[in-house]
């Protein structure tokens, strides 16, 4: 089973920057746990980040036929962007989406996902250890689909 981790606009800069809202961890760091935990789990994941819009709606497009799910921190586009939540809907595969904080206690503008509605299930507010908590999800999720 091969699962795509996608990390959306700024996610490079973790462990730099603002590790009081981040966390101090690397998204290197963060995608070597993501990992570990899928070789525990015998499935095959690949990462991708990006600062680009166009350039993450074409890596969820390319997911067809290669990946059997994927996880995303669409960043700050999951605020603002139609074209990712189109993507999303268009593959079809199952998603789970990620938010390092729990965007739910910052300011309002944070509150709205347009990515939600489209997603399997939804991870905020635990850090790097949402990305593992994701893959589990999924990775139950699709072995109960296809036992
Ligand atoms: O909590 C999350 O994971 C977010 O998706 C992170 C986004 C933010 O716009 C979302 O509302 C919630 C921002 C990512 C910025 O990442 C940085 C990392 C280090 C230093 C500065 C920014």
């Amino acid at each position: 089973m091969n699962i795509l981790v996608i990390n959306g606009p700024n996610l490079n800069l973790l462990g730099t920057r603002e590790p009081g809202i981040y966390g101090a961890e690397t998204l290197e760091g963060i995608n070597a746990g993501v990992s570990t935990v899928a070789a525990t789990l015998g499935v095959v994941v690949d990462f991708f980040q990006s600062n680009h819009e166009g350039a993450i709606v074409d890596a969820i497009h390319q997911t067809c036929g290669r990946y059997q799910g994927l996880i995303i921190n669409p960043a700050a586009y999951t605020h603002t962007s139609v074209a990712i939540r189109d993507a999303i809907a268009a593959v079809g595969l199952p998603t789970v989406e990620v938010h390092l904080s729990n965007v739910y206690r910052r300011e309002s503008f944070r509150h709205k996902s347009l990515t939600a509605p489209v997603v399997l299930g939804q991870i905020a507010g635990f850090g790097a250890t949402g990305y593992e908590l994701a893959l589990r999800g999924l990775i139950s999720h699709l072995n109960s689909m296809h036992p």
